[in-house]
């Protein structure tokens, strides 16, 4: 039995930051062939094309679509792509988790968008929770004056799976909330 997990991070790799490992080619949107990434999948792994629909269908964070012959990462990428998405207005505050390492840097440059494409934000703090934890030590979760980036011209869109992405936060945007405020 293929591990899904496995395939999964294989997916994320190749659909969003090494397409060539798998002898894809993504178009400007983000897209790849299908059968191509079946083909690679399933000399990997042993995997059908029937897995790798299912590890579509069942990912918790639904982070791939399907259109007829073609796939693609629907965030995340750091090739660059342009996913299409229109503007859209963010809900008032977003969160960001990260970790207490990154925070002098963080507090200082403000979110940058590292090796993605994006800044990467989450609409609740339990979702800014678990992206932190993926990380080792200790968790910050910052808040984002996001009503007030928005009203001085920054530009947010919602990714297909529910993150907002934008290209920079600046300090001034950013307050890390205590513990004890914390859910
Ligand atoms: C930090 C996962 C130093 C930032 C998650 C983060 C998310 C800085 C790390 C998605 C910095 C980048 C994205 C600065 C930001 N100086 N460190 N100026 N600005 N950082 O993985 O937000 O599983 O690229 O805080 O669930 O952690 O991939 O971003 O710790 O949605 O689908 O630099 O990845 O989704 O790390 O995570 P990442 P992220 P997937």
């Amino acid at each position: 039995m293929p591990n899904d997990i496995q395939i999964s991070k294989f997916m994320s790799l190749v659909l969003r930051y090494a397409p060539e490992e798998a002898g894809l080619t993504l178009d400007e949107n983000g897209w790849a062939d299908l059968s191509t990434l079946c083909t690679a999948i399933e000399r990997k792994f042993g995997a059908s094309s029937a897995d790798v629909v299912r590890v579509v269908d069942e990912n918790p964070k639904k982070r791939f679509a399907i259109e007829g012959d073609r796939i693609r990462a629907v965030q995340g990428h750091s090739v660059d792509v342009d996913l299409g998405l229109a503007p859209a207005t963010p809900p008032p505050v977003l969160y960001h988790g990260t970790k207490e390492e990154f925070l002098r840097a963080i507090l200082r440059e403000g979110l940058t968008s590292q090796s993605r494409q994006h800044v990467h934000l989450s609409k609740d703090v339990e979702t800014a929770r678990i992206v932190a934890r993926r990380r080792k030590g200790k968790d910050v979760i910052l808040r984002v004056d996001s009503a007030a980036m928005a009203v001085n011209g920054a530009t947010f869109f919602l990714s297909d799976n529910g993150v907002w992405l934008t290209d920079h936060v600046p300090p001034r945007y950013l307050l890390e909330i205590s513990e004890r405020e914390l859910p």
